[in-house]
């Protein structure tokens, strides 16, 4: 494996690297509600929404030749497992910053993906230099189970909140529970807190 240029997120150097109440796995499920969704790339379009000077809409190709960075992550899904030492490759969420003016008044990012899915988090979380948009995981093109042909990646936040298939990204003032949150998630989900259902 490459070691140059590539960014290690933050969690995977503490003392005690798995979270609380989680085990570790080798293999990778596959988890989604609904259908997988299956979209041609001439008809994927990415688009940014919301408070932002001026909408942005980019096609794959577009979106392919933004610049790229490599990132290495453990995953920790709400259901309890997780995996370590993914690398992942794709666009970082900072790229955004350069395509669109945020306004100052956006507090909250909404990711959007095929099939209405939704997830919500804080902007300064979306932000985070650990956070991409991938398309690769360990030098392999994404299986469309794993969210083909792009999939958002938060590390330091429970593997629901990494939208598969993703659509696209809307900045709001506030906060809009998202696909799961509204069905007994946790709104933030830090799995250091085991933040895992609401209520
Ligand atoms: N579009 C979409 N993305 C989604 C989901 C979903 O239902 N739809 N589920 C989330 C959940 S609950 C988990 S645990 C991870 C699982 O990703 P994986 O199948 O690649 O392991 O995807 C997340 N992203
Ligand atoms: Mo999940």
């Amino acid at each position: 494996m490459r070691t140059d240029n590539i960014i290690k997120s933050p969690d995977m150097t503490r003392p005690d690297r798995l979270p609380p109440g989680q085990h570790l796995r080798e293999d990778w499920p596959i988890l989604h509600y609904g259908d997988v969704q299956d979209t041609e790339l001439p008809k994927w379009i990415f688009k940014i929404t919301g408070l932002v000077d001026q909408q942005k809409e980019l096609t794959h190709e577009e979106f392919s030749n933004l610049p790229h960075v490599d990132i290495l992550t453990d995953i920790h899904c709400v259901t309890g497992w997780s995996k370590y030492d993914n690398l992942w490759r794709g666009v970082s969420t900072a790229v955004i910053k350069d395509l669109v003016k945020i306004h100052e008044t956006a507090r909250f990012v909404t990711i959007h993906a095929a099939g209405e899915f939704t997830t919500n988090l804080p902007i300064e979380e979306f932000f985070k230099e650990d956070c991409l948009f991938a398309s690769r995981h360990n030098g392999e093109l994404l299986d469309l189970d794993h969210g083909y042909p792009l999939r958002l990646v938060i590390p330091a936040l429970y593997f629901w909140k990494s939208a598969k298939w993703v659509t696209g990204v809307e900045f709001t003032e506030k906060d809009s529970p998202g696909f799961w949150e509204r069905n007994g998630y946790h709104n933030h989900g830090d799995p250091w807190k085991e933040e895992r259902y609401s209520q």
